[in-house]
């Protein structure tokens, strides 16, 4: 069986190194190798409530990211989930296969929903929409981070209940993790992954930072007690944690990292790691900078959520004969 990539970052903040090192860099990683599929889930950014104008432009950014980090729209599919209905269609299908029991269990829905008052049935049912979009594609392998591999479980489940049920029908996915980036933590507090949804903007770096303001947020980053750089996510994870940012963004091993910053202390290792992130960030920026206003993008969209569509159709059909439902 050919092998199928697939992953999708959500539009509902503005993109931090976090899923730039847990996802984004994987799709450009195995593009070459698998059948890519890379879209932008806004189904799924809506679950919370949002600001039209700001979706609207937060989409085509993630869009414009995708392709400034090096996903190649010649090479893979780059699409709007609400572009391709399938989804949604697929996603109430998938509805009737998960359990309440299992959904209730899904840690993203608890911390998003903890605390507040208006929770929408959306949010709840969000990870039976994950599982249409990769069953959809018949996707073989889906790179995130280590946060959404308790979805991932559930997607797997979910297609091996209804391929026992109704027939073979589909692919059950692998989840890509790396060992090296799974989980970025945020740099006021490395126990708190980092996030774009966190209030707090100096606990991230975001991708389209400029260089002044990634160097004042890496030089505020927390350390932790002795002077050494030593990776050891028990007793030092702050350090930790940003030695991995390094590993990731200078292309370098953790030990070489160790070694590199041997005898040093953490003002040398912070500013260094600043200029390694800036030096990886700039060319993806220029070119950022170049397609944000381009017709060029939505040209791009516009045929990624055509090929998506006619190979979404194929397993929607099928998914729909099986159960029994009529199709035309
Ligand atoms: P939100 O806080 O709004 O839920 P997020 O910052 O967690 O957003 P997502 O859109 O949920 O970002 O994540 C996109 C992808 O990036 C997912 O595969 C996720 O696992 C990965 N990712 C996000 N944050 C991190 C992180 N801190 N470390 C590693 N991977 C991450
Ligand atoms: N739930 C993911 C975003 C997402 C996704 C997907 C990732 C929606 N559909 C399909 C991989 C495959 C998140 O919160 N990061």
């Amino acid at each position: 069986m050919a092998k199928r990539i697939l992953s999708g970052i959500k539009p509902s903040g503005d993109l931090n190194i976090g899923g730039y090192v847990g996802a984004l860099r994987q799709f450009v990683m195995y593009q070459n190798e698998y059948d890519g599929f890379f879209f932008i889930p806004d189904l799924h950014a809506i679950t919370v409530p949002q600001d039209p104008k700001e979706l609207r432009e937060r989409s085509r950014q993630i869009a414009a990211l995708y392709i400034a980090a090096g996903c190649d729209p010649d090479k893979s599919t780059i699409f709007l989930q609400s572009q391709v209905p399938a989804h949604a269609e697929l996603g109430w299908l998938m509805e009737t296969q998960a359990y309440f029991g299992e959904m209730s269990r899904m840690t993203q829905f608890k911390d998003k929903s903890e605390g507040k008052d208006a929770v929408s049935t959306a949010l709840f049912t969000y990870p039976a929409l994950m599982a249409a979009d990769i069953l959809l594609y018949q996707a073989t392998h889906v790179p995130v981070g280590e946060d959404q591999k308790q979805h991932l479980e559930l997607t797997r489940d979910i297609a091996n209940r209804f391929n026992n049920r109704f027939g073979q029908t589909f692919t059950v996915p692998e989840p890509v993790i790396q060992e090296v980036g799974a989980r970025v933590m945020g740099l006021d507090d490395p126990s708190s992954k980092m996030s774009k949804s966190n209030p707090n903007t100096s606990s991230y770096v975001l991708l389209l930072d400029t260089p002044a303001v990634i160097r004042k947020k890496f030089s505020r980053a927390v350390t932790d007690s002795d002077m050494a750089v030593r990776y050891d996510w028990e007793a030092k994870p702050a350090v930790s944690n940003l030695m991995e940012i390094y590993s990731v963004f200078g292309d370098v091993t953790i030990a070489e990292v160790e070694r590199r910053f041997e005898g040093q202390g953490y003002g040398a290792f912070k500013k260094e790691l600043a200029e390694v992130v800036i030096a990886k960030l700039a060319p993806l920026q220029e070119k950022y900078e170049a397609l944000i206003g381009s017709d060029e993008l939505d040209r791009i969209l516009k045929e990624g959520a055509r090929k998506a569509s006619e190979e979404a159709h194929k397993t929607l059909d099928a998914a729909k004969r099986a159960m029994g439902l009529l199709v035309y």
